[in-house]
């Protein structure tokens, strides 16, 4: 398929090369005899390649869609453990294919039996973000972090508007009422982006081109923190990469201290 439409271009363009009024176009006179006849040779030659540079510009897009390829990243700790939770994004070192920058979608961090569900979520600056609470107690939900500053006073239900993420940066959420409740939304000014799964594995379709990755993870050291590492994407070619990130100790989980606290004293 690949091959057909790079087999089209050229020959597209080798058409517009040639069509000058002395060449193949007016060679194929014949062919044209209605336009000839109204003596308007050269509007003709004119809306042809019109035509033909419409085309192109069009086989030119495409080609830039199915050129997107695979990248299977693997992410381990040093001593080889899969990471989970790791956030990847992908940021296109190529101007010329810098797409939109925001993002104009919702999605939902959950509050359930006392714990943010999911614990970390990557998101594009844009993004609007709704904190349902599906537990039968209230929650008050806050982040001070610089990227945005915001809180939700105690509340059960659907809070009645979402809240949006303009600047990228990292926002650590907490509740108010139960201090073990947190997460973390990772705001990225990509929109090529995601999260490692329990097997350490995360996957990126990429249009061909150079990016830099950059990787998150909650307990990721000084050393390894917001790494960034540069890649080449090929087309038609897959990208297998082994990622290591140095980890700390295990931090907070985010999950409720149930068989210490669960006394009735934290709603
Ligand atoms: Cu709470």
């Amino acid at each position: 398929m690949l091959g057909y439409i790079y087999w089209l271009q050229s020959k597209i363009f080798l058409d517009m090369v040639m069509s000058t009024p002395n060449s193949r176009m007016n060679r194929n006179c014949n062919k044209w005899h209605a336009f000839c006849e109204k003596k308007e040779p050269q509007k003709t030659h004119h809306l042809l390649q019109l035509v033909m540079w419409a085309l192109g510009i069009s086989l030119i897009c495409m080609n830039a869609i199915v050129s997107a390829e695979m990248l299977n990243l693997t992410i381990t700790d040093s001593s080889g453990n899969p990471v989970n939770n790791a956030v990847v994004s992908a940021y296109s070192q190529n101007a010329a294919s810098q797409t939109s920058m925001t993002s104009a979608t919702t999605i939902i961090i959950d509050q359930i039996d006392k714990k943010f569900v999911n614990h970390v979520t990557p998101v594009q600056v844009g993004t609007a973000i709704s904190f349902p609470n599906h537990d039968q107690i209230r929650h008050h939900v806050y982040s001070f972090s610089a990227a945005k500053t915001f809180e939700i006073p105690l509340y059960k239900g659907i809070p009645a508007e979402p809240i949006v993420f303009k600047q990228a940066g990292l926002v650590t959420l907490g509740c108010n009422i139960h201090d073990w409740m947190s997460a973390y939304i990772v705001v990225v000014d990509s929109p090529y982006f995601s999260t490692s799964d329990q097997h350490g594995h995360v996957s990126l379709t990429l249009p061909v081109g150079d990016y830099e990755l950059r990787f998150w993870h909650r307990d990721a050291d000084a050393h390894s923190k917001n790494t960034t590492q540069a890649i080449t994407i090929s087309a038609e070619q897959e990208t297998n990469l082994p990622v290591e990130i140095n980890l700390k100790p295990p931090s907070f989980s985010g999950r409720s201290p149930a068989s210490m606290f669960n006394r009735g004293r934290y709603r």
